[in-house]
């Protein structure tokens, strides 16, 4: 049953197509680069600016993801350009900017190595960020103690002194206790809140009501375990908090990251060497395409668009004028397409009609446009929809430039393989637009990309390539060529100089607020999306290697619950939501909680796991809710060995 589910294999695109009859042939670079030009041109002419959105590629290097944003908002004139963060991270942005002033993380890996507490809260780094999972293990061989906080056991929870299985979407109510009962014990650090801080005295009465007790009905963790949760941390000399999309994920997700950064602003965990926030970004380079102003909202170094004075350096240095308003989100952009306001997109290396939420939406959505251009190496079913499709390069090894992980470290890389014959590097391609629509730019190299970012942003502006070569990549900031900043973020929060203090960060209130997807008896299965190992999101990347590891998609279940289904492992069940339904076998492990399933949205070709999800999205940082479906499971008529259909027996 497992073989005809294996994953397709998608080729490597090596010259443009173009749409003629309705069907997608070969083109030279000329007529497809010429099409794609005139088709901006004439939409901006009859649309106007704003009705042309850009997806930019997080998986490609800070210099190509600076020469997108600054297409979009010189070529074509609007702020609309965004990336796969509004999907992740988004929402961690939203909260540690709404803290803290800036959305980076606050520490360091080396910091993980050196503490005595780490919780790993909604993320599963075994699998998903074995890198950094590598520094936490160091960590814990040091001594640490470990906390894992995650609705299933996951493989990272194995490796815990404590798991936390809390239900899905309970997460504020679990803080709110951990923050009550550091006040009560009197373990709060005064020093810092007063210092540092705002609101505690509202944050105070707004986490009252969450009594061990109540936080053990709502949330499905035993109260002993939040306490004990909370006094480790509170009195832990150094502390670690990282989190990943099982806290952004929601519908409310930047009050999620709120509430845990409340945690840290309590106990004072942040701003010192050893303490700290680490949300784990997505992508390779999520963090830099953000940083590079692939954004709505910010301009390169995270400057805000808002601001008169940003946007006038910028003005200045590009000959050109900026809108002085946010662009469209990602999640905007999408939701632009059903009111017509949206007409042209160009897609950079993403994959939208298999990672958003709600595919047919999705589908409809992008066949309403009148251009869509895609920039991929592989031909996805986003660009089968498309009206061009332009062959890159892939970025990680085909290019040179730079990537900026998770603890703001800027590496560089070199070109280690050529393309194939026919694909073009995403700068030369996007050059070769701006060039056909009457901008003439010429950037021979990555370096002078980085060299004009550098001008612009002062948290870049002392690295160098010599710089970056020479230190083995440079977090920022990093004012100035002959300074390097300390890893970790906001010490100043702690100065008894209020003037060097600063702005103070402030608590924020935020409350419960459950998963819209109703659990009910027609839909009383929670759903919950996410990753495996060895396989990366919607599996065209991963599509073209075969492994027995490589099993296909499954549906994790308990074991209470198979055996009350009457479903053994492998036996194929039908999973269906509000919205649509899937065929997809059972894997029954106790990894999982009774109520509790699992999926993952790597093999959309053969189980097309977003048909069940849902597009209820975060107000603030618009990432929808891929964490939380109501669905029902069957068990459905099973196929004979000889491959008859038999009745399933229930
Ligand atoms: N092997 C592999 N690695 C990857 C990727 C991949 O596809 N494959 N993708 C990359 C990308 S783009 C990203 S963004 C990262 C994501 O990295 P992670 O966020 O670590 O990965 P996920 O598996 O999506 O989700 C993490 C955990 O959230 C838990 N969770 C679900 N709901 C809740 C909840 O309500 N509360 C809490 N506390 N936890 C919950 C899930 O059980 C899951 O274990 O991984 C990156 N790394
Ligand atoms: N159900 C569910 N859905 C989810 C999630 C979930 O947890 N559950 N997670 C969400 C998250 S966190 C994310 S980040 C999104 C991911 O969503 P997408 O970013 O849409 O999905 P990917 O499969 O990562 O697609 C990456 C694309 O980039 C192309 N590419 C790679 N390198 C390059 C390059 O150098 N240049 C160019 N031009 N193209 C390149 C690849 O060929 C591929 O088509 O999915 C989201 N969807
Ligand atoms: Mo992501």
């Amino acid at each position: 049953m497992r073989s005809d589910r294996q994953p397709t294999s998608y080729e490597r695109l090596s010259h443009p197509l173009v749409r003629e009859g309705g069907e997608l042939r070969p083109a030279s670079w000329e007529e497809a680069l010429d099409r794609a030009a005139a088709a901006f041109t004439d939409s901006v002419r009859r649309h106007g600016a704003n009705a042309f959105g850009m997806l930019s590629c997080a998986r490609a290097t800070n210099e190509m993801n600076f020469v997108a944003q600054k297409f979009t908002r010189v070529v074509v004139g609007t702020n609309n350009v965004d990336s796969c963060n509004r999907t992740c991270h988004a929402p961690s942005v939203a909260g540690l900017s709404a803290a803290f002033g800036s959305g980076g993380g606050t520490s360091s890996y080396s910091d993980v190595e050196d503490t005595d507490l780490i919780i790993v809260w909604g993320g599963n780094p075994r699998f998903a960020h074995p890198i950094f999972f590598q520094h936490v293990l160091k960590g814990v061989h040091k001594g640490a103690r470990l906390y894992v906080v995650d609705p299933r056991r996951t493989s990272s929870a194995e490796w815990a002194d404590r798991w936390l299985g809390l239900n899905v979407g309970t997460d504020i109510p679990l803080a709110h206790a951990i923050g009550r009962e550091i006040i009560h014990a009197g373990l709060v650090n005064e020093t810092f809140v007063q210092r540092g801080t705002t609101g505690f005295e509202e944050y105070r009465e707004l986490v009252e009501p969450w009594t061990l007790a109540a936080a053990e009905a709502e949330t499905g963790v035993p109260a002993e375990a939040i306490r004990e949760l909370a006094h480790a941390y509170a009195r832990a000399e150094r502390a670690q908090l990282s989190w990943t999309l099982g806290i952004t994920e929601h519908h409310n997700a930047t009050d999620n990251v709120r509430a845990l950064i409340n945690l840290s602003l309590l106990t004072g965990h942040v701003g010192r060497p050893g303490s700290g926030l680490q949300p784990l970004r997505g992508q390779n380079n999520v963090q830099g395409g953000g940083d590079m102003g692939a954004i709505p909202d910010r301009l390169a170094g995270f400057q805000d668009i808002l601001d008169p004075e940003v946007r006038g350096r910028f003005e200045k240095a590009w000959n050109t004028d900026i809108q002085p308003h946010k662009g469209k989100t990602l999640t905007q952009m999408f939701e632009a397409m059903d009111e017509g306001e949206l007409k042209a997109l160009y897609v950079i290396g993403e994959n939208p009609v298999q990672s958003e939420p709600e595919t047919l939406k999705t589908t409809r959505r992008l066949e309403s446009l009148d251009h869509l251009v895609v920039q991929d190496i592989l031909l996805t079913r986003t660009a089968e929809l498309a009206d061009i499709v332009l062959p890159a390069s892939a970025s990680w090894c085909e290019s040179d430039g730079t990537f900026t992980n998770s603890e703001r470290r800027v590496q560089l890389v070199r070109k280690a393989l050529d393309p194939p014959p026919g694909a073009r590097d995403d700068i030369h391609i996007i050059c070769d637009l701006a060039q056909r629509m009457g901008h003439p730019w010429q950037y021979p190299s990555a370096e002078e990309v980085w060299d004009e970012l550098r001008s612009l942003s002062p948290i870049h502006r002392g690295m160098t390539y010599a710089r970056l070569e020479e230190h083995h990549g440079i977090q920022w900031p990093c004012y100035s060529e002959d300074t390097l900043e300390p890893g970790y973020l906001h010490a100043r929060l702690w100065s008894a100089d209020p003037v060097e203090r600063g702005i103070p960060a402030p608590f924020g209130l935020v409350g419960h607020s459950p998963p819209v997807d109703l659990l009910d008896d027609d839909f009383p299965f929670r759903l919950t999306t996410g990753r495996r190992l060895d396989d990366y999101n919607t599996g065209v990347q991963t599509s073209g290697f075969s492994s027995p590891l490589r099993r296909g998609e499954l549906l994790d279940i308990s074991p209470e619950d198979a055996e009350l289904l009457g479903v053994a492992d492998g036996e194929i069940v039908r999973v269906s939501s509000r919205r649509g339904s899937v065929l997809v076998p059972a894997s029954v492990t106790s990894s999982m909680r009774a109520g509790l399933v699992f999926m993952t949205f790597h093999f959309p070709d053969q189980v097309d796991t977003q048909l069940l999800t849902l597009d209820a999205t975060d107000p603030i940082a618009g990432t929808a809710e891929y964490k939380a479906a109501a669905v029902r499971i069957e068990k459905v008529a099973q196929p004979a060995p000889d491959g008859e259909a038999v009745a399933a027996a229930t």
